[in-house]
């Protein structure tokens, strides 16, 4: 079986990790990391182009070694080296990482200095306060091990992006009530759109501080002051989402901005380019010698090293600083692209509401087309229903269809894919619709090979559309299911089938990086809600951030087209 190149990358991560363990060189630790970041987000199969013996050196920081040990992990599944390390270095080091607060330097730090090597001798060691003392570490620290030792429950668990959002609003909204706030602004990767945020980053300028940080600590939600200073102070919400707050300077807006808006990786890239540029970049601006040079916006700061502005759902040096200089960014999706939803569910299975409803609330949304997807039998537990009474759906949508001439019904249905990879209507009932989605609800742990065996069987029927919620993922709740994603987006360009971007703050599946290897493999995504309710239709936005991390642009998304060449498209 071919190996994932996620797992490709997370080999070289762990190997990074276990050299920084062991105290490696930096330059070397960093390399793999670099690499494995360069696999992470390959759109193509690296294991492939070994495969092909393709020229894998070609791959932006992939040198002689890198692609030796590349090819040995491809053609083997082991790396001698990584055995080797995790030989050598003790297991309970290694679980030090599992920390948050402890990375690999610090690790190797804590059993340099106090020969800590598992949880329990650390825990102790916070508590006799000998962590504080060592360098580099101090009281602060000592507290958040002490803390995330004790509530192992209080595992970072990252907020969903809608969440955040939320939250990120009404705090915005609390701190512009203050007269003296100029901007307020949240960056960091809420402003990049990740569907899931660690934290959030607020930036604001205005005339007096010291107000502003009273304001920001006197947020009702707030259970914790972590630290209050003059231009810079923390809090955790009750929620446990915790919030950073930085006062800029007006000259310096634009560079904070850039640089709190990360990711760190795309602001190391940057400040690299600049320097080549002779320039200097930091927080404050951007900097020949000592002279101010760019600062107060963004696109300042992107001009002064000689690049077109890259939006922040790009930001994470994923080659989006290289197709700037080439004047080669994408033209990214907006909402103001899509002409319909493809997803959607009504009364008669779990919707909340009627077809009529549903059909109301497309149009004051100025869509083309909506498409109703109910759910097929085997999905008992969202009632699905029998061939008959989809039947007598399809004569209401006719009838419905002629009350509203200004918009498409499309008749369609979200069939599940059964365990053999048959679908779950006869053909002759798949035969009266538009178009169908279908996905997997039950049987979610076979082996990788059976799951992907399973979709492409389904695929085999020229009546199968779009894949639904391609991978099954539950954002914090359940991991994907395994599938060979790279073999399914394949067989979809080879069959003409779709992908979707389901659009469910839960789900957002595809994920980004999937949505970019759609994309690069010429599969197009139809970005659907999943609405279960008129409110969900709203969830498209959620769709068009995620897409658009995945270099997604109008012409890679189905639900951009006119009905005509839509309807020309689901024919297989
Ligand atoms: P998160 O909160 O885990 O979802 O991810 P971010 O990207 O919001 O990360 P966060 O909150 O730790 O920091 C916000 C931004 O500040 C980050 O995207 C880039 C910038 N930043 C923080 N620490 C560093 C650093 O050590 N170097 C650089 N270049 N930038 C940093
Ligand atoms: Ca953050
Ligand atoms: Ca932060
Ligand atoms: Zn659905």
């Amino acid at each position: 079986m071919p190996v994932h190149n996620h797992e490709l990358s997370a080999v070289f991560q762990r190997l990074a990790d276990l050299l920084e363990i062991q105290g490696a060189d930096r330059f070397r630790v960093r390399a793999y990391r670099n690499a494995a970041r360069t696999i992470e987000s390959h759109p193509g199969s690296i294991a492939d182009m070994v495969q092909k013996e393709r020229d894998i050196q070609a791959l932006p920081g992939i040198g002689r070694d890198l692609a030796d040990k590349i090819r040995e992990y491809v053609k083997t599944g082991r790396l001698r080296l990584l055995e080797d390390l995790e030989k050598e270095i003790p297991r309970g080091l290694i679980t030090l990482t599992a920390l948050g607060s402890i990375g690999p330097k610090r690790a190797r730090a804590l059993y340099e200095e106090l020969g800590v090597s598992s949880l329990e001798e650390l825990a102790e060691c916070a508590r006799r306060g000998e962590i504080a003392r060592i360098r580099g570490f101090g009281a602060k620290t000592e507290r958040k091990i002490l803390e995330e030792i004790a509530g192992k429950s209080g595992q970072a668990v990252r907020t969903k992006f809608i969440n955040a959002h939320e939250i990120a609003q009404a705090y915005l909204a609390h701190l512009r009530g203050l007269d003296t706030v100029k901007q307020a602004v949240v960056a960091g990767s809420y402003r990049r759109k990740k569907d899931t945020v660690g934290d959030l980053d607020i930036l604001v300028t205005c005339d007096d501080p010291g107000r502003v940080m009273d304001r920001f600590t006197g947020f009702e939600d707030v259970k914790t002051i972590v630290s209050k200073g003059s231009t810079r102070s923390t809090v955790v919400l009750r929620s446990g989402l915790q919030i950073d707050l930085r006062v800029v300077p007006d000259e310096s807006y634009g560079a904070a901005l850039h640089y709190f808006t990360g990711s760190r990786e795309h602001s190391i890239a940057m400040r690299k380019l600049a320097m080549k540029k002779g320039l200097k970049i930091n927080e404050y601006g951007v900097f020949s010698g000592e002279r101010l040079v760019a600062g107060r916006t963004e696109e300042d700061v992107y001009r002064s090293v000689g690049l077109h502005y890259i939006e922040p759902e790009l930001r994470e040096n994923r080659g989006e600083i290289e197709a700037a200089l080439r004047g080669e960014l994408p033209r990214l999706i907006t909402l103001e692209d899509i002409r319909g939803d493809l997803h959607a569910h009504t009364s008669l299975t779990d919707g909340r509401n009627t077809l009529e409803e549903m059909v109301e609330a497309a149009r004051s949304r100025r869509y083309e087309y909506l498409a109703v997807t109910n759910h097929s039998p085997q999905v008992r537990i969202a009632r699905g229903i029998t061939s008959d009474i989809l039947m007598k759906q399809l004569e209401e949508i006719d009838s419905l269809g002629r009350r509203y001439p200004d918009i498409t019904i499309l008749k369609s249905a979200e069939v599940d894919i059964l365990k053999d990879g048959s679908l779950d209507y006869p053909d002759e009932v798949l035969d009266l619709l538009d178009f169908t989605v279908c996905s997997i609800h039950y049987h979610l742990h076979l082996s990788c090979d059976r799951q992907t065996e399973r979709v492409l069987r389904a695929m085999d029927n020229p009546r199968f559309t779009i894949f639904g919620h391609p991978t099954g993922r539950l954002i914090n709740e359940r991991e994907p299911y395994e599938i060979d994603l790279e073999r399914i987006i394949e067989a979809a360009r080879e069959k003409g089938c779709y992908l979707e971007l389901n659009a469910h703050p839960d789900r957002l599946d595809l994920d980004d990086i999937s949505c970019r290897a759609a994309k690069s493999s010429g599969v197009m995504v139809a970005i659907s809600t999943d609405s279960h309710s008129v409110h969900h239709l709203g969830y498209m936005a959620l769709g068009i951030y995620q897409a658009r991390r995945g270099w997604l642009e109008p012409g890679n998304v189905l639900n951009c087209l006119p009905v005509g060449d839509l309807k020309r498209r689901f024919r297989r």
